[in-house]
Parts: structure tokens; sequence; C-alpha cells
């Protein structure tokens, strides 16, 4: 449906104009070398471009005082001394005589953008302002910030378009606090912020900005604060976050409609964040953000000073707005200590506010001592298993940046390989029905050691998906659909896996719905994780072989994605995945269709769905429209996990925690 890019040269015009060592960071160079970037790289031509306009004074009224406005408006006329005195009764911040200006386009480029996503001209989108806006006050500009551009954009979608839920993830390395004082007494906007905070000891310096910080009145648990008490967060740390805070309040909250407060100063390289994190973990970001409020994602920049790593970070958003797969994570996949202890005081202190937060923290796990130390950034645990000799260490920041550089576009086709004659897809644009078939001699060959596919119609279907696969593993295609008639589906799951390990493979993650076992011939070593949701009873044969009861509900079920196959997922790094939707595999489209795009994050969208031939038509449809990079419908409010669906998660995450870092939702601190 389209992603909206909202610009407007003139506010590249405010700048400092007197020496002041804390705010030169915030120049015009910042939107262009942004903008740059995503010309280079094709991107821009690939959005709709809105040219920015004016907030009104009504507009900025929705959270302003009038006084300020009209303060602000007056520092037109100003001369430089008279800028730089009433620059200085705020704290980070410069006036220009343009400023007015700016500031009201990068008001007005967010209410552009959420009328373009709201009234469906477009899916989704990115606005580049500045100034920014997350820290600006009611009657107070603060932190480069002139006037609130998300905050405004929320209070305009929630006045003009009658919306009732709205969530703000501010991934910004500061703490938004100004977003945080207009809303924190109104639960119909969920705020959520992590900080560089460093126990009170980072700018703004405040203690509303640590997690007991929760929301006031009404709005009790609908600010939801992670102070980062260490800096060098990097890849591992955001996802963990995202998997076991963000996302689960977030689906239980079910918005209309997402706000990105997109700082890039989180990003490695940036002076003022100095966290590790690269930039193709803001495509992660922003791709799990997608699967809310049906994809009606608008990120609007906040800060970001590292001119190279914003660039790059600014396209990775764009990417992932656009659809494209997200280039896999570099790094070890292992969150640090601080990290986590930063994760699990957040969750204690939201979870008697949330549903999906209770229960589930019933007994800590300890964690190795060896992973605590007192300074810096915790050297992470290699996990145990052999594919973590594969792992290559994080290379150096700078040289990580260089690599970025050379990072062709993904291909994003889907191809779906059907074969059942009666099904008639309708199948969205640019996804490919696929016509060819492997060789016949060498699909008989891999179908000789089973006797399940003795048949034509099986090895028909064989053909079909050896062709799809190969074509996915030479890079020609990048996901697919391929179905099988329900008898021979063990069997030509056991030969896609055998097929993507022989030729070119590293690491395979698979997903197995219901009744299909883990192939008896399959090697012990590391390459391929087996995960089977729909088994009778949960079990974890070995930190490759995982099984885990179907959830009955649909919170059992975002549970189980978000706190066991999607860490999993992450921490394994995996090139290819499968899908296998088997006998009695029980998921109900909508279901079928999160959990496909939620794996399309990993291996960069790599992803083959295997089918049951008499699946609906409209399985297979909702199926190619996400692998395509469309945003799953959404669920709808969540029920809870029920009792034997939390039993199963919590035995498991015991069980894998040791090897499988990313299923830590908090670390135990021992009591002295
Ligand atoms: C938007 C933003 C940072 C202000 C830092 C002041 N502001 N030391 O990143
Ligand atoms: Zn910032």
């Amino acid at each position: 449906m389209g992603t909206a890019l909202v610009y407007h040269e003139d506010m590249t015009a405010t700048r400092l104009l007197w020496d002041d060592p804390e705010c030169e960071i915030e120049r015009p160079e910042r939107l262009t070398a942004a903008l740059d970037r995503l010309r280079q790289r094709g991107l821009e031509q690939r959005c709709l471009r809105l040219s920015a306009r004016e907030a009104s004074k009504e507009e900025l009224g929705l959270v302003h005082s009038p006084e300020y406005v009209s303060l602000v408006r007056k520092t037109q006329v100003l001369g430089e001394e008279e800028l730089q005195a009433l620059s200085g009764q705020f704290d980070a911040i410069y006036f220009h005589p343009s400023t007015f200006h700016c500031a009201r386009l990068a008001a007005g480029a967010g209410l552009q953008l959420v009328d373009a996503v709201l009234t469906g001209a477009v899916q989704n989108g990115l606005a580049l302002v500045r100034p920014p806006g997350h820290h600006s006050q009611r009657a107070a500009a603060n932190g480069f910030c002139v006037f609130n551009n998300v905050a405004i954009a929320a209070a305009h979608a929630k006045q003009k378009h009658g919306l009732h839920r709205i969530l703000i993830v501010d991934w910004d390395v500061h703490h938004g606090q100004g977003i945080q004082y207009l809303f924190e007494d109104d639960p119909s906007v969920l705020y959520f912020s992590w900080h560089r905070y460093e126990h009170g000891r980072f700018w703004p310096f405040l203690r509303e900005s640590d997690a007991d910080a929760v929301g006031r009145g009404q709005g009790l648990g609908f600010t939801v604060n992670l102070p980062w008490n260490q800096v060098g967060m990097g890849n591992a740390d955001y996802v963990a976050a995202f998997l076991h805070l963000l996302l689960p309040l977030a689906f239980e909250f079910d918005p209309e409609l997402v706000l990105v407060s997109a700082g890039f100063d989180s990003a490695i390289g940036d002076p003022e964040g100095q966290m590790q994190a690269t930039p193709e973990c803001f495509a992660h970001l922003t791709h799990l953000l997608q699967v809310l409020a049906g994809g009606r994602v608008c990120a609007m920049l906040e800060g970001g000073y590292h001119l190279e790593s914003l660039a790059e970070s600014v396209c990775m958003t764009v990417q992932a707005l656009l659809g494209d797969p997200a280039p896999p994570l570099s790094g070890l996949m292992v969150p640090c200590q601080s990290a986590l202890e930063s994760i699990q005081s957040a969750r204690a202190a939201q979870a008697p506010y949330w549903k999906s937060l209770q229960l589930q923290d019933v007994t800590p796990v300890p964690t190795s001592p060896s992973t605590h130390s007192p300074e810096g950034r915790p050297p992470p645990l290699l996990p145990g298993g052999p594919m973590c000799k594969a792992a290559a260490p994080a290379p150096a920041p700078s040289s990580l940046l260089d690599q970025l550089c050379l990072c062709p576009a993904p291909s994003v086709r889907t191809t779906v390989a059907l074969t059942a004659p009666d099904i008639t897809l309708v199948l969205p644009p640019d996804v490919i029905q696929q016509e060819g078939s492997a060789l016949r001699e060498e699909t008989e060959a891999w179908a000789r050691p089973h006797e399940s596919l003795a048949r034509e119609e099986a090895l028909t279907a064989l053909g079909k998906l050896l062709y799809l696969l190969d074509g996915m593993l030479d890079g020609q295609v990048n996901s697919g659909i391929a179905a099988t008639p329900a008898s021979a589906a063990a069997a030509t799951l056991d030969v896609a896996i055998q097929r993507g390990l022989s030729h070119g493979a590293q690491r395979l993650l698979c997903v197995a719905l219901g009744q299909l076992d883990r192939p008896p011939d399959l090697a012990h070593d590391g390459r391929t994780l087996w995960l089977n949701i729909g088994g009778k009873e949960a079990a974890a044969l070995s930190m490759f072989h995982v099984a885990t009861p179907l959830p009955v509900m649909t919170g059992g079920f975002l549970s189980c994605i978000l706190g066991l196959v999607l860490p999993l997922a992450y921490g394994f790094q995996p090139d290819l995945v499968l899908v296998a939707l088997g006998p009695g595999h029980g998921l109900q489209g909508p279901h079928a269709a999160l959990l496909a795009a939620m794996l399309r994050g990993l291996a960069g969208g790599r992803v083959l769905a295997l089918l049951e031939e008499d699946s609906t038509p409209q399985l297979a449809g909702i199926l190619a429209r996400v692998l395509r990079g469309e945003a799953p419908p959404s669920l709808g409010p969540s029920s809870v996990a029920s009792p034997e669906d939390v039993q199963a998660l919590m035995y498991l995450r015991g069980q894998l925690e040791p090897q499988w870092k990313m299923l830590q939702v908090g670390a135990f601190t021992p009591q002295k």
C-alpha cells in the first residue's frame, strides 16, 4: 500500500549561531545526510514523497500553551544576542530566526504522515524532521526540541481521527520526558521509552525516567520506561527489550496506530548514546512493530548525531517500512547482564497493570555469576553447542559500518509453488506462481528413502518444492509457499531440510506445527534447530530439539512466539527458515500470518512455508501476502494465556535458558 516520506528542505535552515558545545551536534547536515543516502540507495524513489506543511496555531495548541507558542513565534524577529539570551532560559536549546518556521514544518510533517496513514493513502511512513520533538513540553523547549512533533501527532490522531489507542515507541537514546509528561494520565496513549540512564547520572538527570515511573491516575501502566544503566547496549539487548517487554504489552494494548520517536542516537557510533546497536537493528525493530495496528506505523526523526550511522539507520528503517526483509543481525545474540536487570525491573514495575506479564515471573532463574562484571560491558558468554563455533566475533564498530555500505539490496520476490489445481488463489501482485519443477530423476532420488513419497501426487509436489528451494538458496527468490499431500508432509519436510543443508544453508530453523516429528536421520550437529509446536507436552530433548503444545488461547500463542520461538530464532541466527503447517496444526489464518510475518525477520526473510494441499486458499493467500512484506491482520484484544500455556513456556524456559540467552526475561539479582 506504500510508504510515505515527508520532508521539506526548509527544515535545514535552523542552526546554532554561537558557540555551544552541547548544542552543536544538532545541525542541518543531519537531514541532508539521511536524505542523500536514501536517494543513493534508491529508497527515496520508492516512497510517496510528501512536502511538509506548517502546523497551525490550533494544532500546536493541542499540546502547547498559547503563551509558549507566541513566545516561539516572536523569536523570528530577534537578533542574535536576544536569541542567545532566550535560549539560555531553557536546557540544551538554541533558537535561530528560522526556528519557528522549521519547528512548525516538523510538527506539520508528522500531521501529514498521520493523515496519509489514517486515510489509507499509505500503509506507513517516515517524517524526516528537525528540530526534534520528544523533550519539548507544554510550555518549554528542551534538549534541541521546540514543539513536540510526536505528541502533537498523537493528539491529532485522537481528536481528528477518533482513535482510542495509540502506541508511542521512543527508541531515541534519551528519555522523551516531554511525551511522558503530556500523556502520563492518559490511558489512550501507551508511551514506551528506553534511554541511557546510568542510575540517573545521564541527561536529563530525572528521577521520573526510571522504571518505576509508570504513569498516574487513569494512566497507570501506560508509561513504560526502560532505563539503560550502562553504555554499550547492542542488538541483542534491544531485541530482548522488544520481545520481553514492549511487544507483550503492545499486543495486549492492541493499538490502532504506532508512532515512533525515531531517534538514531541509540545506534553505534553516536557520541550521545555510546551504544553498540548496528543500523540493521532498526530494520528489525521496525519490522517487529509492523505486526501491530495492521502495520500502521508512523516514524518521526528525533535525535541521531553520527551522520554515517544516522544515514544508514534511516535507510534500514525505510527499507523495513517498504516491506523489504531485514538484513540478518551481526554479533552474538546474548543480552548483557545490565540490560537483563533493566528489563526485569521494568517488567516488575509494569506487572500489576498487564496480564501478559503476570503469572510468568514465578521463579526468577539465577544467571551464571560469571556473566556479571561491575564495570563496563560484561563479556558475552558463548552459548554451548557446535553452531556457536560458526558465529564470528562482533566486528569493530567502524568496520561494521563500512561493511553495511556494501550490503546489496535484498530481493523481495515471493514465489508460490502450489500443486493442487483446485486451489484458485488470488495472488497479490508481484507474487509469482511457479511453474518449474526439479528434474524427475533427481526428485525420485530424494524421494526414494521415503515410502510416503512414492505416490505420484507427492512426487510432483516434491519436485516443485525442490525447485522453489533451489531458487531461494541461490538468491533468485526470497520466500515461498509450497504444498504437499498431508500424508507426505513429514517426508517432504525431511527432504527439504536435507536439501537446504546440503545446498548452502549453514543454519536452518524449522518450525513445525501439528503432528510432525523430528526426522530420525537428522544429524545432531547443531545446524538445524527443530521446534515443534503442537507436541503432546513441552520437552527440550536437546538445545536444538524443542517441542511444545499448541497454546489454547491467543494470549498463550503470543507468549509462545515472543517468549520462545523468536528468542530461540534470534539466538540461533538461521540463514534459512522452514515453517511447516502439518497434520492437525490447528492454526487459524491470522495466527499463522503473525508467525510467518515475525519469522520473516530472520534469515534475511528467506522463509519457505510448507502447507497441506487441502489448506484453504485463504490460508495460502494470507501467507503469500505476509511473506511479500504486507502487515498481518491484527489479532484484536488478546485473551490471557491459559495456565497450561504458561506452564509449558515456563518449563521450557527453565530448561533452555542456560544455552539460549535470548530467552532470559530478566536477571536474578542476588540478595545481599
Ligand atoms: C532529541 C535529542 C538530546 C539533547 C541532549 C542534550 N536531544 N545534552 O536527542
Ligand atoms: Zn536523543
